[in-house]
């Protein structure tokens, strides 16, 4: 028997996650391995309703608030899908996780203070009692995601953006990477889906 998996996939706006994950849990599928599919913020009852307050346009938030919403919806999510998930064996897929807040709250948003990363890990240490196995950095330039995603639904509060602010996402990326580079795996996300899906599934191993 495998044993149960956290996995997370990461990126700057329009890398191709949801692709990405599409594939990968068909791959799982295809493996006979049970598996949750997931999504921060989200994943949970209260932590859409928390999803719905950080994406709409319509939310005017400081930039404080932000970054504890993201761990109020996380900690939701964490007690009601993630951990039991894995207690019962299943895999876990998860679009987006900690690397997110420290990329766009702790980068994108505080412009990688070392204060305000310091607090970020802070929480992370306090309120998240498991980390991902294995962690994937769809490694695109954000230029190229930008057009990705425009060929999409409507922006939100994040996709509305400026490019600079993506910029200092793919930097706060960058960081995670070289920080935990264990856990944390770079796949190239240029190239067409099916050349992702291959280099993922290298990436973790199945
Ligand atoms: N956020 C945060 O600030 N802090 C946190 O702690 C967390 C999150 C957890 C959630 O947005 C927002 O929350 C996110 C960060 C913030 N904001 N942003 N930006 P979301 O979940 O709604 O959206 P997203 O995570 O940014 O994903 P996305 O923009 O929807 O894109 P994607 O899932 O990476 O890409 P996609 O939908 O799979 O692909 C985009 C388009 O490209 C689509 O038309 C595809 O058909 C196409 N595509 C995909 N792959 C390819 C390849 N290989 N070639 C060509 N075209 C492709």
């Amino acid at each position: 028997m495998t044993k149960a998996r956290f996995i997370t996939f990461e990126g700057t706006e329009g890398v191709g996650k949801t692709t990405a994950i599409d594939g990968f849990c068909r791959h799982l599928e295809d493996l006979g391995i049970a598996y949750v599919r997931t999504r921060e913020p989200g994943g949970a009852d209260v932590a859409e309703v928390i999803r719905q307050m950080l994406l709409s346009k319509d939310s005017v938030l400081h930039d404080d608030t932000e970054l504890l919403l993201m761990f109020a919806a996380r900690a939701d999510h964490l007690h009601k899908t993630i951990l039991p998930a894995l207690d019962a064996g299943k895999w876990v897929v998860c679009d987006r996780f900690i690397d997110s807040t420290v990329a766009y709250q702790g980068f994108g948003r505080f412009g990688g203070d070392k204060q305000a990363l310091a607090r970020i890990e802070l929480l992370i240490e306090q309120f998240v009692p498991c980390l991902p196995d294995v962690t994937l950095w769809l490694d695109l330039d954000v230029a190229t995601g930008m057009m990705r995603a425009k060929s999409r639904s409507q922006a939100d509060r994040f996709e509305s953006l400026d490019t600079r602010f993506f910029d200092q996402v793919y930097q706060g990326l960058a960081h995670q990477f070289a920080k935990h580079p264990n856990r944390i795996r770079r796949v190239d996300a240029s190239g067409s889906v099916e050349e992702v899906a291959v280099r993922i599934r290298q990436a973790v191993g199945v």
